[in-house]
């Protein structure tokens, strides 16, 4: 099954590099003093979940209570055997990926030479259609460093169901892989878990850990400080947002509104106002809290526009998180009522044309979500009510957010007598950064964090533990004082209704509004609201002094000052 894979290699080997893909290819990565040698285990106190124990206990009879570890420096070498290891990119690319395989690959030769490593192709679906390479050194070494997946591709299958685990067995027998890495977000993390167990219960011998990933900064707790992939994605954004932020100050002309990756959680747009200090930077979190709807929302964003105004300043930016109109309460409702009409009356609406369907869906929603559906500029009211996506849900995502505030803004102020009096003028232009990062040769922080997640696993792996992620902490320090480390997963996990089911997943990390990152912004906002005080953060340096080249993000920072 190997041989048609082999064109995701050859594509690489062709490719001409930049100056800086050469000189890059030679940084080696940071690792914490525990890792540098021979390490020793040390187990902590057994674990609980974050919530629902009882019924996390019994899901995972085989893999729920297992201490937390942590490695220390040791100084007699053990021996150890060689050992075949499958890796998994999961879910959307995050930058370091390449690293935590090197890393990876690096730590299974440390403990035997003669140690094999296979990449499972184009995400969790080549396990289970059994597409593979088997990583060999030269491979590697094209990758060291470099932003992308692209040296085994990722994909969105969900590992969820027997019948993939029992599929993915069979391979990994076949090529004698004794344990699985799974490089994936909270979901894929989830499912490491479930199948951690699965293997367990049957006995066959093959172990499974998780990797931390994802640019959106969502799978972070007590004891995972934070995914890899932030750190660069947050930073080149933030470089284009300061260069845009110096064009607006210079041409003072335009008002920019910037949309920025993030499902659900506003992490990349909360530390990208840290690293640029915007006019106005949204926070879902603090929108769905504060009950605001989308109305408060426009008079929010009118004021200070026409407040700048009245100094002059007909310019500005506004950063939005990608998930905000989810978090918009009266938009959630109407939201979760469109899908559960739709949803109970899928037969009915099937032969529909658009404008029997409007129909239908005015004349049976509530009152109140036909005022929220009527109140919307008609466009995203027909995206809502007309596209859906094949399980028949709204499809939020393609809801351009940024240009529905601005054309609701210009409404506003086109209405307003105070901003006609200071001589408003208001021209916006729209922005979406996302794929802009995600793919970006990772940080110094994250090209080493994630060689040590990488090197670190593989010490899991020879430590015989299952169902654990890799954890490097102590993040904010220089690297070689990280912790490393491992977490039982089922420690993340509570209880939560998903597609009408009670199922046990890792809780996702939203903004916290008590948290000191939130806490700094609002402290600060309203200065940069309206005075201009943009910071222009410029590119991601590799090579130069530590303060300017090993920073880790502000987030990171605040969370863990004082620790
Ligand atoms: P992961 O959670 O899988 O890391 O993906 C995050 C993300 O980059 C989100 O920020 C974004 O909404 C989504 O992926 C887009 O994914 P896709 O490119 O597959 O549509």
């Amino acid at each position: 099954m190997q041989s048609e894979n082999l064109t995701l290699t050859d594509t690489h080997n062709n490719m001409k590099k930049s100056a800086l893909q050469k000189a890059r290819a030679n940084y080696q990565p940071k690792l914490p003093i525990a890792l540098q040698g021979p390490v020793k285990v040390v187990e902590g106190r057994p674990t609980e979940s974050v919530a629902d124990q009882e019924a996390i206990r019994n899901l995972f009879p085989n893999t729920y209570g297992l201490p937390e570890i942590r490695f220390e420096k040791n100084s007699a070498p053990a021996p150890g055997k060689p050992i075949n290891v499958g890796v998994i990119l999961s879910g959307g690319q995050a930058p370091g990926g390449h690293n935590v395989i090197s890393g990876l690959f690096d730590g299974i030769k440390k403990i035997h030479r003669d140690s094999r490593l296979f990449g499972f192709l184009m995400g969790p679906g080549g396990l289970v259609e059994h597409k593979y390479i088997e990583l060999t050194a030269p491979i590697i070494d094209e990758y060291r460093n470099t932003g992308g997946f692209d040296i085994i591709g990722s994909g969105r299958t969900k590992l969820e169901k027997k019948e993939q685990f029992d599929k993915g067995l069979e391979i990994l027998n076949e090529l004698g892989i004794k344990a699985l890495v799974i490089i994936g977000g909270d979901d894929s993390n989830t499912n490491a878990a479930i199948l951690a167990e699965y293997y367990k219960e049957k006995n066959t011998g093959i172990q499974v850990i998780g990797c931390p990933k994802t640019i959106d900064g969502d799978l972070k707790n007590d004891v995972i400080e934070t995914s890899f992939g932030f750190d660069t994605a947050t930073k080149v954004y933030s470089e284009v947002i300061g260069n845009i932020q110096r064009d607006c100050n210079s041409a003072k002309k335009y008002w920019h509104f910037i949309k920025l990756m993030g499902r659900s959680a506003s992490h990349i747009a909360l530390e990208c106002a840290l690293q640029t200090q915007p006019n106005i930077c949204l926070v879902s979190e603090e929108i769905e809290e504060r009950n605001m709807s989308l109305n408060d929302i426009i008079d929010y964003i009118a004021g200070i526009v026409t407040s700048r105004a009245a100094d002059g300043n007909n310019f500005g930016t506004v950063l939005i998180p990608e998930g905000l109109i989810e978090f918009i309460p009266e938009i959630k409702r109407l939201i979760a009522e469109l899908n559960e009409l739709l949803g109970a009356n899928k037969d009915k609406v099937a032969g529909m044309n658009e404008e029997q369907l409007t129909e239908f869906i005015l004349a049976n929603l509530a009152p109140e979500n036909v005022a929220t559906l009527k109140n919307l500029p008609e466009g995203v009211a027909r995206q809502l009510m007309l596209d859906r996506d094949p399980h028949g849900n709204v499809q939020v995502s393609l809801i351009e957010t940024e240009k529905l505030i601005s054309g609701m803004v210009a409404e506003k102020l086109a209405a307003s007598e105070e901003f006609k009096a200071a001589g408003g003028k208001f021209s916006p232009l729209h922005h979406f950064f996302g794929y802009e990062g995600r793919c970006a040769d990772p940080s110094n922080f994250d090209a080493d964090y994630c060689y040590s997640l990488g090197f670190n696993a593989a010490a899991l792996i020879n430590a015989g533990v299952t169902g654990y992620m890799s954890s490097i902490r102590n993040l904010v320090k220089p690297a070689v004082q990280w912790i490393p480390g491992g977490i039982p997963i089922t420690m993340m996990m509570n209880i939560e209704r998903r597609n009408a089911e009670d199922k046990p997943v890792i809780q996702k990390a939203l903004v916290r509004l008590d948290g000191k990152p939130f806490q700094k912004f609002a402290s600060q906002r309203d200065t940069w609201a309206h005075n201009t005080c943009y910071i222009y953060p410029g590119p991601i340096q590799y090579f130069g002094p530590a303060e300017v080249c090993d920073q880790p993000s502000m987030t990171l920072k605040y969370e863990h000052e004082n620790k």
